[in-house]
């Protein structure tokens, strides 16, 4: 059985924090008015220039189950499960979304991944985003626009691994941080029969080398 998030958490101002053992989540469930997210997400959707990436797996080449953009300052290029990306000019309404979570988190991003799920049918497997280019304890700021979907959460070393599962809503933002990438996995799994699509964009901060 998995356990919900939302039971026994304490809001603290805007945000509620959710203490999963060493690491930290901590979820603000709405940084824009709805309206405004609509319009961000609607100009996000026409305006990104979404690029299809492709993982080989045993040898062959197979389309990754969204579409993503890698954005950011120039210095910032990325490698994500063996895909090397080049960081696109800041658009603008990715610059406004980012100065609200900085003014949120009081941390700035260099680089943000933006992935688009086209429907239910789009996805992201287990992983964390532990590469080392984001340092040992990153900080990642991950705001949600459009159709609501599950994010999963699990431990990555003990068995039984302890589960969670967190909704993430339209114009929210999830800040992981503390051990989450190096305790934990995050996925989000595909949702039979859902039509409408979600962007997300998770903040990062790439280490010059
Ligand atoms: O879409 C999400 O909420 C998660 C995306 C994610 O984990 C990633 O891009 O690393
Ligand atoms: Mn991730």
């Amino acid at each position: 059985m998995q356990a919900n998030l939302f039971d026994g958490d304490e809001p603290t101002g805007e945000a509620i924090k959710h203490s999963i053992d060493d690491a930290l989540l901590l979820e603000y469930p709405q940084i824009v008015d709805s309206a405004e997210a609509t319009q961000m997400f609607e100009t996000l959707i026409a305006n990104i220039p979404w690029q299809q990436e492709h993982l080989r797996i045993a040898g062959k080449l197979r389309a990754i189950p969204r579409l993503q953009c890698w954005m950011g300052d120039r210095t910032s290029e990325y490698g994500y499960s063996g895909v090397r990306l080049t960081p696109c000019p800041w658009h603008e309404t990715v610059k406004v979304i980012h100065d609200r979570v900085a003014d949120l988190s009081g941390t700035t991003f260099n680089s943000v991944l933006i992935n688009y799920y086209r429907n239910g049918q789009d996805s992201v497997a287990w992983h964390a985003d532990d590469e080392s280019e984001l340092g040992e304890s990153p900080v990642i700021a991950s705001v949600s626009l459009g159709a609501e979907r599950i994010f999963e959460l699990k431990q990555k070393h003990q068995t039984p691994a302890k589960k969670y599962k967190l909704p993430l809503r339209h114009a929210s933002l999830l800040i992981m941080g503390g051990t989450m990438q190096q305790h934990w996995l995050h996925q989000l799994p595909k949702v039979q029969g859902l039509k409408e699509a979600r962007i997300n964009l998770t903040f990062r901060n790439i280490i010059a080398d």
